[in-house]
């Protein structure tokens, strides 16, 4: 078997940091954003490894740096919510109290468990308790939590209900990946900060409809331009895109290059090296970053500078109907390694080939669906036309048939489209972005840019009955950019 060695290359290198005359214009594209000086420690969420357990979900006045506040909600007291890690097979028992004081309900995404405990909106409680009965049955991989009522996800979200939710087995085990403190969950949101330093959420009607909520600050775990120190060692970032609205093509300092292993439905078929992934809200990349590359030094987890289609309609028309906050696809930093200059980490081998993977044939397709994602003037974004409606079924598959889904974006703004119950395969996209290494794994996310077409298939093994899909760009799947899926 080929592998792949990481060489802990201390002293090595270390003295070719000096900035290439792009990266320096990159930055200073950044610096005119608000930039941090990495005061603040990077928050790593507590973990729950119990299988019965309770998620309080309550009001908190949330102190997140010096300077900035939000009045928020908390999943039993932190912000982001604690870490639930279990292994595959595991039975849990879950008992979500509602406290804030509004309608909600949770959803597990990218979990695949029956409809009643898949966090349906129409399953919302105004208070009290919502008892979770479900056996994790798929793969390892890093999934996550957050609230699903309808019309006020985005709010709930964004005020701090969101934490991760990851699944071990036998098969990841075996390939020894960097633990403990090598592995490190990130979770990562934009926010907008007032004058006062308070976080605001407050979309506007075009932002309802047409751009989503941007904020001009990034947090990360919970923190603004959050430090962290590390050994020059192999890190595995577990990376999640938590953000309301906000795409992110993630990259370090330098182009410090990086390798993909995973992405929402756990390991891909193989590792694949990168300087920089495209990140939509909802999606989840695992990475393994070798920091002996920048031993005693430090190095920027940045969001460069990318660029959104136009899709063919008017240009421009993001800025003129869309957000107050930076556009989409402005350049950001997001927080700082520190990396000391000893480790005892030992040297680690990736083999080329990180999991067994089979995805369905293009051949063994039942049938195709088309959904057409469009802009109406005057309700926003739809699904194939409509809007959410609670109780109306909007595609009925047959449980255990295979089927390409094709997502049609005719409008002018992104829509990373997330598919509840099952984990999918991109098969394609129209144009000439292509896939990118996540897409080479399962998905339940995909990001569907202007213009283009991006072809799925997956094959629908859930419990029968009713779950939903959606844009998982919050302000549009609150507006009703939200569809029952049922499964007969
Ligand atoms: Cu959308």
């Amino acid at each position: 078997m080929k592998r792949k060695q990481f060489l802990r290359s201390v002293g090595l290198g270390t003295g070719v940091l000096a900035m290439s005359p792009w990266l320096t214009s990159c930055l200073s594209v950044s610096e005119t954003e608000p930039q941090g000086d990495f005061k603040n420690k990077l928050p790593l969420p507590g973990e729950i490894s119990e299988r019965s357990f309770d998620l309080s979900a309550a009001p908190a006045e949330i102190q997140l740096s010096e300077s900035i506040n939000l009045s928020g909600f908390q999943f039993n007291n932190t912000v982001p919510g604690p870490t639930i890690r279990h292994t595959r097979g595991s039975e849990l028992n879950i008992r979500f109290n509602n406290d804030i004081g509004q309608e909600s309900i949770i959803h597990w995404h990218g979990l695949i468990v029956p409809p009643e405990m898949d966090g349906h909106p129409r399953d919302v409680i105004s208070s009290g308790t919502y008892n979770y009965h479900f056996r994790l049955d798929q793969r390892a991989g890093t999934y996550w939590y957050h609230p699903h009522p309808h019309r006020i996800t985005g709010e709930q979200v964004y005020r701090g209900l969101a934490g991760f939710f990851i699944i071990e087995d036998e098969e990841e085990k075996d390939l020894n990946l960097p633990g403990g403190d090598y592995e490190i969950p990130l979770v990562i949101q934009d926010r907008r900060i007032s004058e006062t330093g308070q976080i605001i959420y407050n979309p506007s009607r075009p932002e309802r409809m047409m751009t989503g909520f941007l904020g001009d600050t990034i947090l990360v775990n919970g923190a603004p331009f959050p430090y962290h120190e590390v050994e020059p060692g192999l890190y595995r970032l577990r990376i999640l895109n938590g953000s309301n609205a906000r795409i992110y093509n993630l990259a370090f300092q330098n182009d410090l290059p990086f390798t993909v292993i995973g992405t929402d439905g756990g390991l891909l078929p193989e590792a694949i090296e990168t300087s920089e992934l495209l990140m939509a809200p909802g999606e989840r990349a695992d990475i393994l970053i070798d920091l002996s590359n920048v031993a005693n030094s430090t190095t920027q987890l940045i969001s460069k500078p990318f660029d959104v289609p136009s899709g063919g309609g008017m240009m421009g028309m993001q800025n003129m109907m869309g957000s107050d906050g930076p556009e989409q696809g402005a350049a950001f930093t997001l927080m700082e390694f520190r990396v000391g200059d000893t480790t005892n980490q030992d040297v680690f081998d990736l083999p080329d080939r990180l999991a067994e993977v089979s995805f369905p044939n293009e051949s063994s397709a039942d049938r195709t669906r088309q959904i057409l994602l469009s802009m109406e003037m005057m309700s926003g974004h739809t699904i194939n036309g409509r809007l959410f409606e609670m109780e109306r079924v909007d595609e009925r598959v047959a449980q255990g048939s295979t089927e390409i889904w094709e997502f049609v974006n005719n409008s002018n703004v992104p829509h990373p489209m997330h598919v509840h119950a099952v984990q999918f395969k991109v098969l394609d996209r129209s144009g000439t972005r292509g896939l990118i290494p996540t897409e080479s794994g399962w998905k339940d996310t995909v990001l569907v840019m202007p213009g283009e077409t991006v072809r799925t298939i997956m094959k629908f093994d859930a419990q029968k009955g009713m779950y939903v899909f959606h844009c998982h760009n919050l302000e549009h799947e609150d507006n009703g950019m939200m569809a029952n899926l049922e499964i007969v």
